[in-house]
Protein backbone atom coordinates (compact mmCIF):
# COMPACT_ATOMS: atom_id res chain seq x y z
CA UNK A 1 0.00 0.00 0.00
CA UNK A 2 1.75 3.14 -1.11
CA UNK A 3 2.09 6.13 1.62
CA UNK A 4 1.19 3.24 4.53
CA UNK A 5 3.87 4.06 7.33
CA UNK A 6 3.27 0.50 8.41
CA UNK A 7 3.26 -1.15 4.98
CA UNK A 8 6.72 0.73 4.43
CA UNK A 9 7.83 -0.91 7.97
CA UNK A 10 7.18 -4.42 6.87
CA UNK A 11 8.64 -3.81 3.89
CA UNK A 12 11.86 -2.77 5.16
CA UNK A 13 12.02 0.89 3.50
CA UNK A 14 11.58 2.27 7.20
CA UNK A 15 13.93 0.72 10.13
CA UNK A 16 12.16 -0.23 13.12
CA UNK A 17 13.17 -1.95 15.93
CA UNK A 18 11.59 -5.35 15.09
CA UNK A 19 10.95 -8.19 18.30
CA UNK A 20 9.54 -10.33 16.48
CA UNK A 21 8.76 -11.54 12.53
CA UNK A 22 6.61 -14.42 10.86
CA UNK A 23 4.81 -15.33 7.71
CA UNK A 24 1.82 -13.34 8.76
CA UNK A 25 3.27 -10.63 11.36
CA UNK A 26 5.81 -8.42 11.87
CA UNK A 27 6.21 -6.84 16.21
CA UNK A 28 8.49 -3.49 16.90
CA UNK A 29 8.98 -1.30 19.57
CA UNK A 30 6.48 1.84 19.62
CA UNK A 31 8.78 5.18 18.86
CA UNK A 32 6.89 7.10 21.49
CA UNK A 33 6.74 4.53 24.00
CA UNK A 34 3.70 5.03 26.56
CA UNK A 35 4.33 2.72 29.08
CA UNK A 36 8.06 0.57 29.97
CA UNK A 37 7.23 -1.95 27.79
CA UNK A 38 5.24 -0.61 24.28
CA UNK A 39 4.98 -3.09 21.33
CA UNK A 40 3.26 -3.02 18.15
CA UNK A 41 1.68 -6.37 16.59
CA UNK A 42 0.41 -5.39 12.73
CA UNK A 43 -0.37 -7.62 9.77
CA UNK A 44 2.07 -8.22 6.88
CA UNK A 45 -0.87 -7.49 4.64
CA UNK A 46 -2.35 -3.87 4.50
CA UNK A 47 -5.69 -3.62 6.52
CA UNK A 48 -6.99 -0.31 7.61
CA UNK A 49 -8.48 -1.24 10.93
CA UNK A 50 -10.22 -3.41 13.06
CA UNK A 51 -13.24 -2.14 11.45
CA UNK A 52 -12.16 -3.40 7.90
CA UNK A 53 -12.19 -7.17 8.78
CA UNK A 54 -13.15 -10.04 7.49
CA UNK A 55 -13.49 -13.65 8.18
CA UNK A 56 -10.70 -14.52 5.68
CA UNK A 57 -8.54 -12.26 8.45
CA UNK A 58 -9.31 -15.11 11.44
CA UNK A 59 -5.94 -16.69 10.63
CA UNK A 60 -4.02 -13.87 11.15
CA UNK A 61 -5.58 -12.18 13.86
CA UNK A 62 -5.15 -15.18 15.81
CA UNK A 63 -1.55 -15.30 15.43
CA UNK A 64 -1.50 -11.45 16.09
CA UNK A 65 -2.67 -12.31 19.62
CA UNK A 66 -1.15 -15.21 19.93
CA UNK A 67 2.51 -13.35 19.27
CA UNK A 68 1.41 -11.05 21.92
CA UNK A 69 0.84 -13.47 24.56
CA UNK A 70 4.41 -15.00 23.74
CA UNK A 71 5.99 -11.16 23.90
CA UNK A 72 4.48 -10.78 26.77
CA UNK A 73 5.71 -13.40 28.09
CA UNK A 74 9.09 -13.37 27.12
CA UNK A 75 9.30 -9.61 28.16
CA UNK A 76 8.36 -10.94 32.00
CA UNK A 77 4.81 -8.90 32.15
CA UNK A 78 3.60 -11.45 34.39
CA UNK A 79 1.85 -8.83 36.42
CA UNK A 80 -0.45 -7.94 33.57
CA UNK A 81 -0.24 -5.50 30.21
CA UNK A 82 -3.14 -4.09 27.87
CA UNK A 83 -3.57 -5.22 23.98
CA UNK A 84 -5.44 -2.71 22.59
CA UNK A 85 -6.49 -1.50 18.82
CA UNK A 86 -6.96 2.29 18.27
CA UNK A 87 -9.78 2.62 15.60
CA UNK A 88 -10.76 5.93 13.87
CA UNK A 89 -10.80 9.72 14.98
CA UNK A 90 -12.42 9.35 18.38
CA UNK A 91 -9.76 6.62 19.25
CA UNK A 92 -6.80 8.51 18.19
CA UNK A 93 -6.06 5.91 15.79
CA UNK A 94 -3.05 7.85 14.08
CA UNK A 95 -1.60 5.05 11.29
CA UNK A 96 -3.98 3.92 8.94
CA UNK A 97 -2.50 -0.15 9.17
CA UNK A 98 -4.32 -2.42 11.68
CA UNK A 99 -1.95 -2.74 14.81
CA UNK A 100 -2.15 -3.42 18.13
CA UNK A 101 -0.35 -2.09 21.54
CA UNK A 102 1.19 -4.36 23.62
CA UNK A 103 1.99 -2.46 26.70
CA UNK A 104 2.90 -3.15 30.08
CA UNK A 105 5.83 -2.84 32.83
CA UNK A 106 4.22 -0.81 34.93
CA UNK A 107 0.49 -0.33 36.45
CA UNK A 108 -2.18 0.92 34.00
CA UNK A 109 -4.93 2.98 34.72
CA UNK A 110 -8.76 2.28 33.39
CA UNK A 111 -10.79 3.68 32.02
CA UNK A 112 -7.78 5.08 29.78
CA UNK A 113 -8.12 8.05 28.73
P1 LIG B 1 -2.31 4.77 16.99
O1 LIG B 1 -2.37 6.10 17.64
O2 LIG B 1 -3.14 3.72 17.71
O3 LIG B 1 -2.61 4.83 15.50
O4 LIG B 1 -0.80 4.27 17.17
C1 LIG B 1 0.21 4.54 16.24
C2 LIG B 1 1.51 4.33 16.97
O5 LIG B 1 2.53 4.27 16.00
C3 LIG B 1 1.89 5.45 17.92
O6 LIG B 1 1.89 4.94 19.26
C4 LIG B 1 3.28 5.88 17.51
C5 LIG B 1 3.71 4.79 16.57
N1 LIG B 1 4.55 5.23 15.46
C6 LIG B 1 4.28 6.26 14.62
N2 LIG B 1 5.25 6.36 13.70
C7 LIG B 1 6.14 5.36 13.98
C8 LIG B 1 7.37 4.94 13.36
O7 LIG B 1 7.84 5.48 12.36
N3 LIG B 1 8.01 3.89 13.94
C9 LIG B 1 7.51 3.26 15.04
N4 LIG B 1 8.22 2.23 15.52
N5 LIG B 1 6.36 3.61 15.62
C10 LIG B 1 5.69 4.65 15.10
Amino acid sequence: MDNCLFCKIVAGEIPADIVYQDHDVLAFRDIHPQAPQHILIVPRRHIPSMADLTLEDSSVLARIFMTGARLARDLGLENGYRFVTNVGPDAGQSVLHLHFHLLGGRRLGWPPG
